[in-house]
């Protein structure tokens, strides 16, 4: 039996990746003009999956089935063929895991010299198939440290202090519809909501569709994005007209606006808000949160009993959420967004959420809000990893590529179903408000 570390480390090590380059000779071809036949592969695959089995289980493992196996494009003799095995999943006994291959080099058939032979610029996939592989219990031994291929086995160098917190899958996922946004126009999506009833609305959907919060920015009637204290007590009233969810005003606002200015739904005493907890490079923009403001902002937090949620982009930013619960400045449990994929930050990557979940405290909890076509992958990364998640409009527009989505409500829904397909229920918000210890400070 693995210990409870040691399904953890398992479950850190999916996305893990091997590769093997090599090159057909020709004894490798098979039939007539030098093909390579598509067994061997096969083979390669074979050996991919093999040592993932040894990274993993310290086993070679045994094959038992491709589900799909797709031969792309031929290979002759004189190829170099690299290819690459993924793991996307792990069960108690199974692994499954996909490959590629793909031609880097070719002979150049043609040529005036039979030697000749091209670097291929742009390489060309030759063949995917997924497939798994069975490890039975009893062969299964320590999890091992990742090496890296190519380079010298031994263990990996680990950052001082760096503790994996376990895994809990047991917990209900808060999702947060982000709904509106600060920069978003309607002529980016037509979905977006941009009146206190379309808001009102789109926050009732979401949260029918699993949400438990509210992350909200309001607009004037023109569309303009506001900090207009007004504009937000309106809003909310209507959303607390039509369902139960927990509004969480921005104090981040949009670019470019004074501190005084996106403190304004503060004054609508909400029961938590943004605190953004340092500067970025924001696309183009720059978006500013001195070390200073960052108090100031905690400080007024306090005073109305809005508990922050504490938006890091960067590795930093959880470092000085940290400083500011060590100066008191703001109160335990914290709650931690990391904000993912903002051009001019921290990128959406597995390895970054593995990190930053080390980081914070263990009475502490964290969401992931990824940017872009990066939201599906990540915020369910999150929930594997027994975090939480934020989706919606703000911070993605569509459903799959090129295929808007109609509102922040299908996106919620979505990361609902992923929630329940893992075991875990999406909270409804007097649950999400006991997890977040709302009004406990
Ligand atoms: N609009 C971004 C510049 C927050 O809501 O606290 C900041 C933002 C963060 O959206
Ligand atoms: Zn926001």
């Amino acid at each position: 039996m693995r210990s409870r570390a040691g399904v953890v480390c398992l479950v850190r090590m999916i996305g893990t990746k091997v590769a093997l380059r090599l090159r057909m000779g020709a004894h490798d071809a098979h039939y007539a003009g030098d093909l390579v036949d598509g067994a061997r592969l096969l083979a390669l695959f074979g050996d991919l999956a093999t040592e993932l089995l040894i990274r993993l289980d310290g086993d070679e493992g045994l094959f038992r089935a491709y589900e799909v196996i797709d031969f792309l494009a031929p290979v002759f003799a004189g190829d170099f063929v690299e290819a690459t095995a993924e793991l996307l999943e792990i069960g108690n006994t199974s692994r499954k895991i996909r490959f590629e291959a793909r031609k880097v080099i070719t002979s150049a058939r043609g040529a005036r010299t039979p030697s000749a032979a091209d670097v291929l610029s742009d390489p060309i996939v030759v063949a995917r198939a997924i497939g798994t592989c069975v490890v039975p219990r009893e062969l299964q031994r320590k999890p091992r440290e990742l090496y890296m291929p190519g380079l010298p086995a031994g263990p990996a160098p680990a950052a001082p202090d760096v503790v994996t917190p376990p895994v809990d899958l047991t917990g209900d996922v808060i999702l947060t519809a982000a709904i509106v946004g600060a920069e978003l126009t309607r002529s980016q999506t037509p979905y977006l909501p941009l009146t206190p009833a379309e808001i009102a609305d789109e926050a009732a959907r979401c949260r029918e569709a699993g949400a438990a919060v509210i992350h909200l920015h309001v607009r004037e009637d023109d569309g303009s994005n506001t900090q207009s204290s007004d504009r937000f007590a309106e809003v909310m009233d209507a959303i607390r007209r039509k369902c139960d969810c927990i509004v969480q005003p921005s104090t981040g606002g949009a670019v470019g606006m004074p501190i005084d200015v996106r403190a304004g739904p503060l004054a609508c005493k909400p029961e938590m808000a943004t605190l953004n907890c340092g500067s970025i490079n924001f696309g183009d923009d720059v978006f500013v949160n001195s070390r200073p403001d960052i108090r100031a902002l905690a400080t007024r937090m306090r005073a109305v009993g809005a508990t922050p949620e504490l938006e890091c982009y960067e590795v930093g930013h959880v470092e000085e959420a940290l400083a500011l619960a060590a100066e008191g400045a703001i109160s335990p449990p914290l709650h931690f967004q990391f904000v993912l994929g903002v051009k001019g930050a921290i990128p959406a990557r597995e390895d970054v959420v593995a990190y930053m979940r080390t980081l914070v405290p263990p009475d502490a909890t964290w969401a992931v809000a990824a940017v872009g076509r990066w939201q599906q992958p990540m915020t369910e990364l999150a929930m594997r990893l027994g975090g939480h998640a934020r989706v919606g409009l703000e911070d993605n527009i569509f459903m799959s590529k090129g295929v808007l989505a109609e509102g922040s409500a299908p996106l919620v829904a979505r990361a609902a179903e992923f929630a329940r397909s893992i075991g875990r229920e999406p909270a409804d918000p007097g649950r999400a408000r006991s997890i977040l210890g709302l009004g406990a400070r």
